[in-house]
């Protein structure tokens, strides 16, 4: 479980012995193309391939990376709705890995979580995964196996994108948000091998400094650079608009760290994981918006105000090291400065939007279960009232059993003093409260919700998907470090038998 406890020390004396160095040798830029793609009618076939494959992150860091479609980020699938997506997904990698659909709704079989739903892909084999394209919306695609390594610092992420019938935005882009360390970069190109680091893994080294550190600390430290689809560099990201056109911008966090998003023009939220607020109001005074790992926001801009601005990106609680501003630049607008506006408020989602009456789904509660997220060891495990799934064994977790057809209401207390963006797969939820108030706003549905440092939520789902699920914490060193339960259908059986033999790490 203190992985990462001897990965920092050990990265930070490795970086002591590194620094002077020549930076790594430039890669050239990588693309992808159509090939990957098949479509016939309503029917489309993506060839999905994880290898290894270096990419260039800046001109000063290139990773070693494990890519799908030799692409960081992975390569866009976007559908319509109505489409039949098979995804033929190969591992070339010397890894097992896996591949989960974050948010799209799927049967419990292709949810690709490894030793839940399906045993893990071994190297050489491959796995096809089969998606009804019903639910328009912003999603995204990545590893569940061992998510802190394989999706965080070797890039094993994508977005997948369900478009509506109608879509008919002049601009619409995907901006996947995500964090890299150069310091574990440097001892991946060091040779040093991490997996045989396990929970004494390079203790002798652990210092009174691992014992005073907590697990967040750590992570700052380490992570030291914003990736904003693929590069360090946000000016490649830069957004062009034309003035009179509608222009959506769908940001995906696909990191770890929460991020913030100020956007110095008008805009609406017109989507929260995909799904929309209703009446979204126009926002025109600096709200910024705080985005949890694995929550996605859809940003809708009314390009009526020329100029150059800046969208600020930056980490919440390390913005010092994680920071970067994407150009939104209208055409003709050359001028290098652009227009920034320091965050005034953050986005309260339960108060945006405007209401409608959803009492009917409280009338009905089922089954009330609780989720209590707490901390063990100091803050280097993290717990769900107060059990831990062993990395090893993924074994030890809460478990929540249910029937198919009940309205499960959840209540959710963060008692830590870090955010813990929680995702509940195979169903969406309702955000019914917020610290024991009625949402006032828009209904709000999600596959992941941020609980921050004391926070409480009701949440309220339909079990009408039957498997076993994952509700966990998507930061993934806290869901390594235990931060993970089930919710199990009474009497479902998985569609394939997991081999407790296989190397499965469902986090
Ligand atoms: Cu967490």
């Amino acid at each position: 479980m203190k992985r990462y406890a001897g990965l920092f020390l050990l990265a930070l004396s490795l970086l002591a012995a590194c620094a002077g160095q020549d930076p790594a040798d430039q890669t050239e830029e990588k693309s992808t193309s159509e090939d990957n793609v098949e479509r016939n009618n309503n029917n489309i076939t993506v060839s999905l391939e994880a290898e290894e494959s270096k990419w260039s992150i800046s001109e000063n860091l290139s990773i070693n990376g494990w890519l799908y479609n030799d692409s960081l980020p992975g390569e866009e699938i976007r559908v319509t709705e109505g489409d039949q997506v098979k995804v033929n997904f190969t591992n070339s990698l010397d890894e097992p890995t896996a591949v989960h659909f974050h948010g799209v709704p799927v049967d419990n079989k292709m949810d690709g979580v490894p030793g839940v739903t399906q045993n893990v892909v071994m190297p050489g084999e491959s796995f096809t995964y089969e998606i009804d394209a019903t639910l328009p919306g912003t999603y995204w695609y990545h590893s569940h196996q061992n998510g802190a390594e394989q999706v965080i610092d070797k890039g094993l992420y994508g977005s997948f994108i369900i478009e509506e019938e109608d879509n008919n935005y002049d601009t619409d882009e995907v901006i996947m948000l995500s964090e890299v360390s150069s310091m574990m970069n440097k001892m991946d190109e060091a040779g040093m091998e991490r997996h045989g680091m396990d929970s004494e893994g390079g203790s002798s080294h652990m210092s009174e400094m691992d014992e005073n550190m907590a697990h967040h600390d750590q992570m700052k430290e380490m992570y030291d650079t914003l990736v904003i689809n693929g590069k360090s560099d946000p000016k490649l990201s830069e957004v062009n608009l034309r003035e009179g056109e509608k222009a959506k911008l769908r940001f995906v966090n696909s990191g770890l760290a929460t991020k913030v998003i100020a956007i110095p023009h008008d805009f609406k939220v017109t989507h929260y994981d995909g799904q929309p607020v209703n009446e979204p109001e126009t926002i025109t005074d600096h709200t910024g918006i705080r985005l949890g790992s694995a929550e996605r926001v859809d940003i809708e801009i009314d390009a009526s105000d020329p100029g150059a601005y800046g969208i600020e990106i930056f980490s919440n609680d390390n913005p010092e090291n994680l920071q970067a501003v994407v150009p939104l630049r209208y055409e003709g607008e050359e001028k290098e400065e652009l227009v920034t506006q320091e965050v005034s408020d953050y986005l309260d989602i339960s108060s945006y939007g405007t209401s409608k009456d959803q009492e009917d789904i409280l009338q009905d509660i089922d089954n009330e279960v609780e989720a209590v997220l707490g901390t063990n060891d100091g803050g280097h495990t993290y717990t769900i009232n107060g059990k831990q799934m062993e990395t090893d064994t993924a074994d030890g977790h809460e478990i929540y059993e249910i029937e198919d057809g009940d309205i499960v209401k959840m209540k959710i207390t963060n008692e830590t003093d870090v955010d813990h963006p929680m995702h509940l797969h195979g169903s969406f939820f309702k955000v019914m409260a917020k610290n024991g108030e009625k949402v006032s706003g828009s209904p709000i549905k999600k596959d992941t919700l941020n609980v921050r440092p004391g926070e409480e939520y009701e949440i309220v789902f339909k079990a009408d998907n039957p498997g076993n699920w994952l509700f966990h914490c998507h930061e993934f060193h806290h869901a390594g470090g235990g931060m993970v339960s089930e919710i199990k259908y009474k009497g479902f059986e998985p569609a394939e038998t997991i081999d407790p033999g296989a190397p499965n790490q469902p986090e």
